[in-house]
């Protein structure tokens, strides 16, 4: 018999959590024990994995004993808490969450950019954040091409990353404006319905969010270059799944569009979708669900010598999660 492989989901009731159970089925990773984990409000629920049932059990630090790999998808303070002690147990974590991204000692990896670094771990493996990790599997073969001095990104982001209450929201604001009242916003600072809120996550000392802050330093960390300059808005948006996001490369070397698209059309995990002519350019509504990120609007930069403009949509639940973490866990057992 083939190796399987225990492997445990930490926050399995959650939007990604839900999303890596159904990952692992759909490609089928050869998992022994899939053993799901959360916190004591959601122990008792089930699981579907593969046609069976799996019960929830509550996460406490002996949750690892015998579990090869665990997915963490429960939040920064769990990941800090808990990573710890699966270590101990000898299981490797892939993290979801932001609290071990910029560790110098945890590689950050998309494994079409730097497979390579997901092997030096020590014991933990973070996953960046879900617009970071569609923007660079579309720069990675300009950056090879031409180098890449400054990126200026804006985000639209969907309300699924805030998870299953956000989601709930949207739909409930959506629904009691159309009736005429309005809901207290609860899961964002402002309502959602019908806005547009350039802010996600908190607000740090030199006026960018911590979101903008983590596109400019993982970008970087993942990329394996430093010199990278980085800016970004990033925009919460009523859009259920998917981040789109409007990018401003600023290349090294000067590269046309036309060849921009054809580095695009050979790259793992892009699709590139741009027929301007008759329309066709990424949609969210479209790449729900789907696993490559799209590109589209590719064109030069009018207001610079070595410019490239493109719009990219990826599925955040997809490879800006559920699905990168999978891919460094594939990488890992192959
Ligand atoms: O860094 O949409 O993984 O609120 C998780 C929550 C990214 C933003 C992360 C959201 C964040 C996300």
């Amino acid at each position: 018999m083939s190796t399987q492989y225990n492997i445990a989901v930490v926050g399995a009731t959650g939007v990604v959590g839900q999303e890596l159970i159904k990952i692992l089925e759909e490609r089928k990773v050869p998992v022994g024990e899939l053993r799901p984990l959360a916190s004591a409000r959601s122990a008792g629920k089930t699981v579907k994995f593969n046609d069976t049932h799996i019960e929830v059990q509550e996460l406490t630090p002996d949750s690892f004993n015998g579990i090869d790999y665990a997915l963490f998808s429960a939040g920064g303070a769990i990941s800090e808490e808990f990573c710890p002690h699966a270590v101990k147990a000898g299981t490797v974590c892939i993290d979801n969450t932001s609290h071990f991204r910029m560790d110098p000692t945890v590689p950050l990896v998309v494994p079409e950019v730097n497979a390579a670094d997901a092997h030096k771990h020590n014991g933990i493996i973070a996953n960046p954040n879900c617009s970071t990790a569609q923007l660079v599997v579309a720069l990675k073969p300009i950056y090879d091409e031409v180098g890449i001095a400054r990126l200026v990104i804006s985000t639209y982001q969907s309300v699924s990353g805030a998870g299953n209450e956000a989601i709930f929201e949207l739909e409930e604001q959506s629904r009691a404006l159309l009736n005429g009242q309005e809901l207290a916003p609860e899961q964002f600072p402002h309502p959602i319905a019908f806005n547009a809120i350039p802010h996600i996550d908190k607000f740090t000392e030199n006026g960018y969010t911590k979101e903008e802050m983590k596109m400019v330093g993982e970008t970087k960390k993942i990329m394996g270059d430093d010199t990278i300059a980085v800016t970004a808005t990033c925009v919460r948006i009523p859009v259920f799944i998917c981040h789109s996001e409007s990018v401003n490369i600023k290349t090294r070397k000067k590269i046309s569009a036309a060849r921009v698209r054809e580095l695009l059309q050979a790259a793992p995990g892009v699709e590139v979708v741009d027929d301007v002519a008759n329309n066709v350019y990424p949609l969210p509504r479209a790449v729900s669900g789907k696993n490559d990120v799209q590109v589209g609007r590719i064109r030069d930069d009018i207001s610079q010598e070595n410019g490239i403009e493109l719009w990219c949509v990826g599925d955040n639940l997809r490879k800006g999660a559920a699905l990168n973490a999978i891919q460094i866990l594939e990488e890992l057992i192959k």
